[in-house]
């Protein structure tokens, strides 16, 4: 073999095969949120002040872990393994002009009577009579379809107009096979016209998600349930 043959072959070694083309998702910065104030009856509410979102659901379905997760900050608001943790409405500043309130959760039967009627008189007064209140970040556990308190409360947010976002909660504790067709499954059962957002704290990409479908919705792009 001749030295110049020999240049051949090691420059074809050096040559590489194109790379496949890698589809980076990209990752949002949630906003930087804080929190503001806690208020116990509706008169103890800040002066309206922006776009204001309230966020909905069942006791222990993960308002306020969802709250900590898709603002990427674990200290905002209080979590526990035990229902009833949130009681009253709490507000954080998300944006200038936007206000996002965790609410004490519907349907836990276990907290004293009083405390109970103060929850849900707060709540109704909030949703009902606020008068900057844009929409609802609705939380359903993705494992329980069709709960009484929830079809109670979907019921209740048509008659009374609010426009809510649905979002499926503890995505994570499904099989990841199983979840896409539990999400229809929901729609079809709640009526919903799309599949909500299937969300988990376990995974990151459901917070991009999240963002990128509520900001679509806040903009009027998309309304999930209408
Ligand atoms: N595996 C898993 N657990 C979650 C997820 N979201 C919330 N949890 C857990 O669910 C429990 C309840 O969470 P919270 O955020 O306190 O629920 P909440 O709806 O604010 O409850 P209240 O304030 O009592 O109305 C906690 O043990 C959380 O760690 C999730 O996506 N995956
Ligand atoms: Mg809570």
């Amino acid at each position: 073999m001749s030295p110049d043959n020999r240049k051949i072959k090691s420059t074809k070694k050096r040559i590489k095969k194109p790379q496949k083309e890698r589809v980076v998702e990209e990752t949002l910065v949630p906003p930087e949120a804080r929190f503001l104030l806690s208020a116990a009856y509706f008169h103890e509410l800040p002066e309206p002040q922006g776009d204001e979102f309230c966020i909905l659901g069942r006791s222990n379905v993960g308002k306020s872990s969802f709250v900590n997760h898709v603002l990427g900050n674990t200290t905002l608001a209080r979590v526990s393994k035990k229902p009833g943790k949130t009681s009253l409405a709490n507000y954080y500043q998300i944006t200038p002009s936007m206000v996002w309130v965790d609410l004490p959760g519907y349907g836990y039967a276990k907290a004293s009577r009083s405390e109970k009627k103060r929850w849900s008189q707060l709540i109704a007064d909030y949703c009902e009579k606020r008068e900057n209140l844009v929409g609802a970040i609705w939380l359903v556990d993705i494992r329980h379809v069709g709960i009484q308190a929830d079809l109670e409360a979907l019921q209740w947010l048509l008659e009374i107009g609010i426009p809510f976002f649905p979002v499926l909660t503890k995505g994570d504790k499904l099989p990841q096979s199983k979840r896409a067709a539990q999400a229809k499954n929901i729609a079809t059962r709640l009526g919903l016209p799309s599949n909500p957002l299937v969300y988990s704290t376990q995974k990151h990409s459901t917070r991009n998600q999240f963002w990128k479908k509520f900001t679509e919705w806040h903009e009027q792009k998309i309304l999930p349930n209408q």
